[in-house]
């Protein structure tokens, strides 16, 4: 049986974050994809012109008609565009059994590659408060980890070892640091569960086409967990498919701004 990952996200309309990355990650992943549209926005490669949230009934229906019927092994939430949203979000994935019945990892999506913020300081409140508890696996970058946790810029690989284990306080069962915004010819994540740390390290690629590589690794390690992968290996994974859409990326030559990863770069 094809295994099912569900992702509950915005729509990018050039077709590189959001939605719309989850999907051609989960091709070509190799699992089969749902989807569940919070937001609209307007964008291409170099800005985003417009966001029309969901109504948050429209979120909910669109859940309970995915889970009423598709057997989701695993769900990566990414940009939600209001706190009412979060709320319901919430509500309804613990009614459909979050943690028992499927793997949940939230992206906390703050802003768009191109600098536009999606949620308020007051949503984020909310996101701390009613979803990211619910989550076996969070997948901050670092000025999410810092914005979440009211401090300052982090710099080092020293403060990242402290950082994650803060992270812990959002009551996510295992926190996945993202240190590829340091600088340095290594793309260092930190996974952390309140015991024991691992760390993966990838080549940094400098790439002018990376929009959307948060999203990408966010839904590449929901179809891992969804393959029934450790997480380890998932995260090891991902990273691999990651780095090489990255590499790849440049040679779509789409857009005129920050493009696209290559989400077709390897089938396995
Ligand atoms: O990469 C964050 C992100 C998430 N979701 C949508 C986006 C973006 C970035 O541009 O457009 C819809």
């Amino acid at each position: 049986m094809t295994p099912i990952v569900c992702t509950i996200a915005g729509s990018d309309s050039s077709g590189g974050a959001g939605i719309q990355a989850d999907l051609k990650t989960f091709f070509a992943r190799n699992v089969y994809g749902a989807s569940v549209i919070t937001a609209i926005t307007a964008q291409n490669t170099r800005e985003v012109s417009s966001i029309f949230p969901v109504p948050p009934h429209v979120v909910r229906d669109q859940i309970d008609a995915v889970f009423s019927d598709l057997n989701v092994r695993a769900v990566k939430v990414g940009m939600v565009a209001s706190g009412e949203t979060i709320k319901v979000l919430a509500e309804r994935l613990a009614f459909w059994k979050v943690r028992q019945k499927f793997f949940l990892t939230v992206d906390p999506v703050i802003q768009s590659s191109s600098g536009t913020h999606f949620l308020s300081s007051e949503d984020v409140g909310v996101l701390k408060r009613d979803l990211l508890p619910l989550a076996d696996l969070i997948t901050p970058n670092l000025e999410e980890a810092a914005f979440l946790l009211g401090l300052p810029a982090i710099q080092s690989i020293a403060e990242m070892n402290q950082v994650v284990q803060h992270l812990m306080a959002l009551k996510a069962r295992f926190v996945l640091l993202k240190g590829g915004h340091l600088n340095g010819n290594e793309a260092k994540d930190l996974l952390f569960d309140g015991r024991e740390m691992v760390g993966f390290s990838a080549p940094m690629v400098e790439a002018s086409h990376n929009h959307g590589t948060g999203c990408t690794l966010s839904a590449a390690i929901s179809a891992g967990v969804a393959k029934d992968l450790t997480l380890v290996e998932a995260i090891e994974e991902a990273k691999t498919y990651v780095t090489e859409a990255l590499q790849t990326g440049q040679q779509l030559g789409i857009g005129t701004g920050r493009g696209p990863l290559n989400h077709g770069c390897f089938k396995v």
